[in-house]
Formats: C-alpha cells, sequence, structure tokens
C-alpha cells in the first residue's frame, strides 16, 4: 500500500477504528503526532498510549481520541507514531493485528520499518510532528485547530523549543500556528514545565539519597523513588551524573529507569550494555534506545541490582567503578 490510501477509507476495515500507538513515556512529539494524524485522517481512530505519557504529554492527551491506555493489540489497522521498533512500543504487540501496519517516524529505522506495510521514517526531520503535517498537506486532508495545536506542539517539543529547528520544521510549523490561533494559550500552558510539589518531593528525595561510583572523570549515580523517575534522573545528571539510574521497587518487581548524557553517547548503550544483561540476570523485560530506556525486572533485591549495573558498566567502559564515600 501507498500512504496515500490512508486518504481514502478502503484501506481498512471499516468496522474497526484506526489504533494509532505512540511509544512508550509518550512524550508530546508521539502524543501531538497521534492527534494530529487522528484529527486528519477520515475516519474513526482511536489513540493508544502503551506505557503512559510524560507529564507534559499527559495534558496533551487529555483528549477524548486518547481513548485507552491498556490494550495491546488492535483489531484494525495500526500506526505507530514516533517509535522505530516493536521494543520501543512495548507492551503493545504489532504483530498480534492483522490490519496493515503504517509507520510515521523520525529515528533510526530499526524493525518497525521492515514490517509495515507503508512507511515514513525519516531521519533529517526534527520531529515525527513535522512529518506528520507534511503528510496531511501533501494528501490534501485537513486539520482542526486542536490537530494543529498538538503537531505544533510536537514540533516545538522535539526541537528543543525550537533550538534545533531546521528550515523543514519551521516551514510545517507556520502553517500549523496559523491554524491554531484561536488555542496558542494552550500551547503556552503545554510547556508550562513547572513541576508539582511531588516532583519536587521525589527528586529532592532521589538526590539526597543516592550512591555515587566514580571511575576516571565518569561519575555514576543510582537511586531509588517510588514516582517521578524521569524526573529524577535528570536530577541526577544536574548533580553531575554521566549516567543516572533510578529504581523503584513495585510489586515484587523493580523497575530501572536509566539515562546517559550525551558525554558517553558512543561508550554506553543502555539497552544492549546494561538493560540486556540485567533482563538476563534477574528476569525481565523492557526497552528504549541507547541513551533512554526503562526495564522491569523480576526481583526486589535492589543491592544486587546496583552490583549488576556497575558491573555492566565496569565491563562496557573498561574499568572499575568505586563507590564514593
Ligand atoms: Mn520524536
Amino acid at each position: 500500500m501507498d500512504l496515500t490510501d490512508m486518504t481514502r477509507g478502503e484501506w481498512h476495515t471499516d468496522d474497526e477504528p484506526v489504533t494509532i500507538v505512540a511509544h512508550a513515556r509518550a512524550d508530546l512529539d508521539a502524543v501531538g503526532s497521534a492527534i494530529g494524524l487522528a484529527d486528519a485522517l477520515p475516519g474513526d481512530c482511536r489513540v493508544v498510549l502503551p506505557d503512559g505519557a510524560t507529564r507534559q504529554a499527559a495534558r496533551l492527551g487529555d483528549d477524548p481520541v486518547v481513548v485507552d491506555d491498556d490494550s495491546t493489540t488492535a483489531a484494525g489497522a495500526t500506526i505507530v507514531v514516533d517509535a522505530p521498533s516493536t521494543a520501543r512500543i512495548a507492551p503493545f504487540d504489532v504483530t498480534a493485528g492483522e490490519g496493515p501496519l503504517v509507520v510515521f517516524d523520525h529515528h533510526e529505522a530499526d524493525d518497525l520499518a521492515a514490517m509495515a506495510d507503508a512507511a515514513e521514517v525519516d531521519q533529517t526531520a526534527g520531529a515525527t510532528a513535522t512529518l506528520v503535517a507534511e503528510f496531511v498537506d501533501r494528501a490534501g486532508l485537513s486539520l482542526s485547530s486542536r490537530g494543529a495545536l498538538a503537531l505544533a506542539t510536537g514540533i516545538v517539543a522535539d526541537t528543543g523549543g525550537l533550538r534545533s529547528a531546521p528550515g523543514r520544521d519551521l516551514q510545517a510549523l507556520v502553517p500549523l500556528l496559523v491554524q491554531a490561533a484561536d488555542r496558542l494559550d494552550e500551547l503556552q500552558d503545554l510547556f508550562d514545565s513547572a513541576p508539582s510539589f511531588s516532583e519536587r518531593v521525589a527528586t529532592f528525595k532521589g538526590v539526597s539519597r543516592f550512591r555515587g561510583y566514580r571511575a576516571g572523570q565518569t561519575l555514576v549515580g543510582v537511586t531509588e523513588v517510588g514516582a517521578h523517575q524521569t524526573a529524577t534522573a535528570h536530577a541526577l545528571f544536574g548533580a553531575g551524573a554521566d549516567v543516572a539510574i533510578v529504581l523503584t521497587e513495585r510489586d515484587g518487581e523493580t523497575m530501572v529507569v536509566g539515562r546517559v548524557d550525551d558525554r558517553l553517547a558512543d561508550a554506553v548503550n543502555l539497552v544492549d550494555d546494561v538493560f540486556g544483561p540485567l533482563e538476563e540476570t534477574f528476569g525481565g523485560s523492557g526497552g528504549g534506545h541507547a541513551n533512554a530506556g526503562v526495564t522491569t525486572l523480576e526481583t526486589t533485591a535492589l543491592h544486587a541490582v546496583r552490583a549488576r549495573i556497575v558491573d555492566c558498566l565496569d565491563h562496557t567502559l573498561d574499568t572499575q567503578f568505586s563507590e564514593l564515600p
């Protein structure tokens, strides 16, 4: 099939809605792209967030089209946005559906592009929302101000507030802003990043109780919090960490959220070098990118998890981390 087939109804069976799937911990680009597509495409669409959304994206996702956070399969056609791999959309399972699969993504192509019946995968776009906006324009579809606002939000977010926007993203953004003119105050609200008090408490605890490890000039911080793991990982970066690991014990399992600073981007692949061995040792599964990911381990032995993480980093960086006194 061709992407433009989506502008006609016959690319999928009419009695099932089109399922649009965003990546785990969906961000503004993922949720914005999904809502924008749902808005523009003819017929019924539903947006599934397989592993929730970031705080900001959750506000954007407070939209009637985001109907179902728990389903892991689609009966009809599936469109994946802002995710290159099946791991990135876990626990959603695209292989369980029988309908066509379409992918819109601006990450390096992975297994989803190969499985897709049609794909718009282009790393030169600053945001998946840019690819969606270009498709909507090319296909002659129209957006409501709500859909335009969602796509504009994705573009602004994924280009770091336009700091890294190439001309292409700006070109897609300008008409969206015009179409969303009556809701631009909402755009401002969506970018209000003031943390809630519970987030401040979580990150404060995370920083105050973290354990630091050092090898040469590389610093690793490992901590535990009950919530706001991503914000806590970034707080550890703020404290100087090159690698930030946040553990959360929950229901007999341990969630591991990891982030690797750009300084180590070429040296550490979080998913391959750390999460893979952790999952082998303790059992569990997760997903992510080289520099950001999450996995859930079938253990609550936090000390053993911590030790294994340090082991993995010793091995990967061919060094010996020692705990800071
Ligand atoms: Mn993106």
